[in-house]
């Protein structure tokens, strides 16, 4: 037990763990990035990391994943570093975690569990944390067997603190019941956001969503967008970190483009490599504005070198979510930290720094250009009568001119297609 200096105990074992990679060399991932990234999640759920090993093998053993003489191996390591915890690259069944248990003789977690752990370590909002939850009891319920990690009493360590803290010693019926709940849950969660859709959409602003890999820079980039418009209360900027998972939330607000251009730029959780699909499945309601978004922001940490892969994994985390052929900007973020140019593949791709505000204007205008891409100058005439007609393409249009004659007031005004359907009447 250790104790802090205000006399709380701070009930954390320290964790020091073996990571153990495997690759059948098919090429689909890089495993040294892989392993990187699996250290960097480890460190991020509050870790230390010891050593690594990884095995190549061409199948996966069904008993201890990457065979019996490696499985020895790893138990050498642990007992060298005085290890208390190994941590698979890849998810592992439950049979497989215990019978790895027995021989190492230290807790077995997989990536899954580890990035299951620092979502519960961040999940802030009410909504965020039954997503967690949800996600942790569906990937506990096939492997409910004994296991060293799930009849541990000490309620301490990786996998094992967040919302699903104790829920492992109850049996299958009340999980299921408490899944049942949660999902109640969301979905009244998710009509309330869809009331609040209804009403925005009434108003038809569009909505732009910022996506990509975790620490791209996605609320960096959002707060510089919120920063550079008129917008007073600045208690109202997003999170930003230099840790994985900064985001869990979704988080929207108007930013205006100029010219009455209004859109709803829309923050989200950042994906990463072997993202669980339970999350991706428990996440799906409040990404739902990603969905419906008119275009995406999709922001890259182009001084990654393992960009291209990280773009890859985010483009197939958002096909699990069903968002697809959608209108998308590249943003190629973190200019500031490169050395050498980087080669921009698509017409509407853009090289920026969300920290310094390069490119930030000229990404503003493209954003304008896509969205508002239906627009066209017309001339309407109004008669005197009709007087909030023009009050009200000032407040949702771009108004280019007026000019009163002896008929009515002559303006000059960008509409959209639905605007100049509703307008009809008076366009000449
Ligand atoms: N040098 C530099 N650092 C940046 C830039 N943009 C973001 N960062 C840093 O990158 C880290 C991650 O930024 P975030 O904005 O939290 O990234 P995110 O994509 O929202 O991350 P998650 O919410 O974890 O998915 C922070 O330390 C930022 O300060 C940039 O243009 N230049
Ligand atoms: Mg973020």
């Amino acid at each position: 037990m250790i104790i802090n200096e205000k006399n709380e105990i701070v009930d954390k074992i320290i964790e020091r763990a073996v990571l153990v990679g495997f690759n059948n060399d098919k090429g689909h991932i890089d495993i040294k990035y892989s392993m990187l990234e699996l250290k960097e999640l480890a460190l991020a759920a509050g870790c230390q990391v010891s050593d690594s090993i990884i095995q190549n093998k061409k199948t996966i053993d069904a008993v201890f994943y990457i065979g019996k003489g490696k499985i020895d191996e790893v138990k050498a390591l642990v007992e060298m570093h005085d290890a208390n915890l190994v941590i698979f690259n890849d998810e592992l069944s439950g049979a497989q975690q215990r019978n790895i248990e027995n021989v190492v003789e230290a807790r077995v977690i997989d990536r899954t569990v580890l990035i299951l752990d620092i979502f519960a370590k961040r999940a802030k909002s009410k909504v965020s944390k039954l997503q967690v939850e949800l996600a942790q009891l569906r990937y506990r319920l096939p492997r409910l067997k004994g296991s060293r990690s799930n009849l541990s009493k000490t309620g301490a360590g990786i996998g094992t603190r967040g919302p699903g803290e104790q829920k492992l010693e109850i049996d299958k019926r009340r999980i299921n019941e408490r899944v049942t709940d949660i999902r109640k849950s969301l979905e009244e969660a998710r009509l309330v956001r869809n009331l609040q859709r209804v009403k925005r959409s009434k108003n038809e602003i569009p909505i732009v969503a910022i996506v990509g890999y975790t620490n791209a820079g996605k609320s960096t980039l959002m707060n510089k967008l919120i920063a550079d418009t008129n917008v007073e209360d600045t208690d109202k900027h997003v999170f930003v970190k230099d840790m994985l998972f900064a985001t869990l939330d979704t988080f929207h607000r108007k930013i205006t483009l100029g010219d009455n251009k209004d859109v709803i730029i829309v923050d989200t959780v950042g994906f990463v490599s072997k993202l669980p699909h339970s999350l991706v499945e428990a996440f799906k309601a409040t990404l739902e504005e990603v969905t419906e978004a008119d275009l995406l922001l999709h922001v890259v940490d182009s001084t990654n070198l393992d960009y291209n892969n990280q773009i890859k994994i985010t483009e197939s985390v958002l096909n699990e979510l069903n968002v697809r052929d959608k209108k998308t900007i590249f943003v190629y973020n973190k200019s500031d930290l490169l050395n050498e140019e980087i080669d921009l593949i698509n017409e509407n791709d853009i090289l920026i720094s969300a920290v310094k505000g390069d490119g930030i204007d000229e990404l503003k205008e493209k954003i304008k250009k896509i969205v508002f891409d239906d627009l066209k100058i017309v001339k309407m005439l109004l008669p005197f009568n009709k007087g909030y007609i023009y009050s009200e393409l000032c407040s949702i249009a771009n108004v280019i001119s007026t000019e009163y004659i002896e008929e009515g007031t002559l303006v000059e005004v960008e509409v959209s297609d639905k605007e100049y359907n509703k307008y009809k009447e008076f366009i000449l």
